[in-house]
């Protein structure tokens, strides 16, 4: 995806050096967007590769509820570990706020049910959206994410907020608003995690996938990730792979990662970088 490297361009020769909560330092720059045609392929970032079983399991676990990452370690998965308490919880985070965000009455609401459910009888709506952030479970920021955690917060605020979807002549387009985009590790998985819900919300509700959008609002290149960079830009794009998906669940609760399988994916190679706790 050239787009993606034209953003990793950008940061690397415009952005201010910015201290930022892990103490590491970043440079940044502030609103930025990625579009891309899921027609013309599927956005697994070629000028690196990617673990794509990471990028599958950790949005089926955000789709299934779940907050503990010993679901996700049990698939190999360890994008989640260090921000976990001893027993593996993470608090209230995605999955909690988008299947069960709590109400003042002790209820609980699904936000991705009323989203497959508009998709289906009212997909002209303006209002296809929700929302990772519950201000009331949000974290303490003078606490370390597992103390946080024990009093019930949230590891982590969330990155990834805001998902609206959008139906027009029977195709559908999602955009995600990021409030902070670790350009390097973390947009890669962003956006495949984007695209992969947009054609699974598709297949369910018989639309066709068309445009991912993501609006990233802090878009910073973390300063120990400056070699990592430099690499990268040097590489030219390869061909976009295809995602098949290789039988139609019930319902978007019932895929599994052998469901999906990625065609042609022929990238450079990993390019390994530390993660900011
Ligand atoms: N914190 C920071 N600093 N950046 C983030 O992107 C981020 N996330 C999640 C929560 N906190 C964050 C965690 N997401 C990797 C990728 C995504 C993560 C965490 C870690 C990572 O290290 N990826 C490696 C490979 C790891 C593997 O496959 O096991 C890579 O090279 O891509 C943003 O939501």
């Amino acid at each position: 995806m050239q787009t993606y490297l034209d953003l990793m361009q950008d940061i690397y020769t415009q952005g201010l050096v910015k201290s930022d909560r892990t103490g590491v330092g970043t440079r940044s720059v502030f609103g930025r967007q990625i579009r891309h045609d899921l027609r013309t392929g599927f956005p697994l970032l070629t000028t690196k590769k990617l673990h794509f079983k990471s990028i599958v399991c950790e949005l089926l676990w955000f789709l299934s509820g779940d907050t503990n990452v010993k679901t996700l370690q049990a698939q190999g998965v360890n994008i989640w570990n260090e921000w976990a308490t001893e027993t593996g919880d993470l608090g209230p985070i995605y999955g909690k706020q988008w299947t069960a965000w709590p109400t003042a009455d002790g209820e609980h609401l699904n936000q991705i049910d009323a989203v497959v459910h508009a998709l289906k009888h009212n997909p002209e709506s303006r209002r296809i959206l929700f929302h990772g952030w519950n201000p009331a479970d949000l974290p303490d920021e003078g606490l370390s994410p597992q103390e946080n955690v024990k009093r019930g917060k949230m590891a982590l605020p969330p990155c990834h907020l805001l998902y609206q979807f959008y139906v027009a002549e029977g195709h559908l387009s999602a955009q995600l608003y990021l409030r902070s985009s670790d350009t390097f590790l973390g947009l890669p998985y962003n956006i495949a995690s984007l695209a992969l819900l947009t054609h699974m919300l598709a297949q369910q509700t018989d639309l066709i996938a068309h445009e991912i959008i993501l609006t990233t609002g802090d878009s910073h290149l973390y300063l120990n990730h400056d070699a990592q960079v430099q690499k990268q830009l040097t590489r030219t794009p390869k061909p976009l792979p295809e995602l098949k998906i290789l039988r139609r669940p019930e319902s978007l609760y019932d895929y599994r990662f052998e469901d999906f399988a990625i065609l042609g994916y022929d990238p450079h190679p990993h390019i390994a970088a530390p993660i900011a706790v």
